[in-house]
């Protein structure tokens, strides 16, 4: 008779546990491997270190803190707000806690990467639209401007608008990470003279520890960049790096029109899921990234679809870290019918955009991953 040996596998995702192949699923090192007993909890390297990023939360919590510290300056000086915001990640989840210590002073919006947003995209419903996304956590900016980074501006006037605003107070500038801070400051830059002694320079702000980009506006006013808000409901950097890639559009988006009713399904990947439980058909569009794929499929479906997909991979992407259901969230929208464009929108991943019509529409998700429902972003 043979022997039989229990087979280790790893207890997050369920991959067969080897100490060979780094690359592959199951890696662990070969000192774990070979001492591990058959009732020891063993992970997966990849797993372990996705929970360890995740456990790390705290750190970023932590610069959050830092620019909130700094904030408390921006209050007590009366300073002018320059709100940044990515247009194509931007759903209209804000950081709470910020938007309430901001929301007393002058706060301008700037939306940028309007040139990822289809041409039919119109700066006035872009303005509209982020002037209802603030308004929601009770900012009225004094100015809204949405750009991209190959528009022609003049980087004098840049200045000159700034200067009017900042009516002599030092300058904030806010925004998640990679929302276009920097790439806005260079611009700015080109127009820029020092009038000055003091240099343009990165400085460890007091009593936090971050650093902020510091640039003098006048012998006692400056323009500060700060820190980017961890993004810790974006779908970007909750998955895997190959993840980010596929989602995180480069060129202007993708537009996937298709036509749903009752009992139809749009797959994204196998990141998330758009169920239509009640509805007559009617034109749904998904707005992502162009290499982010969706799959119609029927409801009864989706399920088995979605773990097929997990294996075949034929619809893209596809996430080793959403192992079981229960990495996903699920909410379900009971749509008004006013017959206006609405957007159901994943923060970092796309949106669906659909007349209202008293639909009833349920999405899965990534965990953690914030969904939003709004009036649309482009009509
Ligand atoms: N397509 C496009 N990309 C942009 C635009 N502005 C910034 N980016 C890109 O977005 C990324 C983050 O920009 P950055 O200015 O470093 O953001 P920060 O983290 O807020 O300082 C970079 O890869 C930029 O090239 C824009 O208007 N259009
Ligand atoms: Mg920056």
């Amino acid at each position: 008779m043979g022997r039989s040996k229990r087979v280790l596998r790893c207890f997050h995702c369920g991959a067969i546990l080897q100490c060979e192949k780094t690359e592959e699923k199951g890696y662990i090192f070969p000192e774990t491997f070979h001492h591990a007993t058959p009732i020891q909890i063993i992970y997966c390297d990849r797993c372990f270190q996705t929970m360890k990023a995740f456990n790390f939360s705290e750190l970023e919590q932590r610069i959050d803190d830092d620019i909130l510290q700094i904030l408390d300056d921006a209050c007590a000086t009366d300073a002018y707000i320059i709100w940044v915001v990515d247009l194509f990640s931007f759903n209209g989840t804000l950081n709470k806690k910020i938007a309430e210590k901001v929301k007393k002073l002058n706060v301008s919006v700037i939306g940028t990467k309007k040139d990822l947003l289809p041409p039919e995209a119109k700066e006035e419903n872009l303005i509209n639209y982020l002037r209802e996304r603030f308004s929601e956590y009770g900012i009225e900016p004094t100015s809204i401007r949405v750009y991209s980074n190959t528009d022609k501006i003049d980087p004098k006037e840049l200045i000159e608008d700034m200067n009017a605003a900042r009516k002599a107070h030092d300058v904030y500038m806010i925004g998640n990470n990679s929302s276009g801070k920097t790439s806005l400051i260079n611009r700015f830059l080109k127009g820029y003279e020092n009038k000055t002694n003091r240099q343009i320079k990165t400085i460890n702000y007091p009593e936090t520890h971050v650093n902020v980009l510091e640039i003098p506006l006048s012998l006692s006013s400056f323009l500060y960049e700060l820190p980017g808000i961890s993004q810790s409901t974006s779908v970007v950097g909750k998955l895997e790096k190959e993840v980010a890639k596929i989602i995180v559009p480069k060129k202007t988006i993708k537009v996937t029109p298709r036509i749903m009713g009752a009992g139809d399904a749009m797959m994204v990947g196998s990141l998330a899921a758009y169920e239509i439980l009640k509805g007559k058909p009617t034109t749904y569009r998904f707005y992502a990234a162009e290499k982010v794929e969706t799959k119609k499929v029927s409801l009864k479906k989706l399920d088995d679809a979605i773990a097929e997909n997990n294996m075949r991979r034929n619809v893209r992407p596809v996430s080793d870290i959403l192992v079981s259901f229960l990495d996903y969230d699920m909410f379900e929208y009971t749509m008004e019918s006013d017959n206006q464009w609405h957007d159901i929108a994943i923060e970092g991943l796309g949106w669906l955009s659909f007349k209202a019509q008293g639909q009833v529409i349920r999405v899965r998700l990534p965990k953690g991953v914030a969904l939003k429902e709004s009036l649309a972003k482009i009509k």
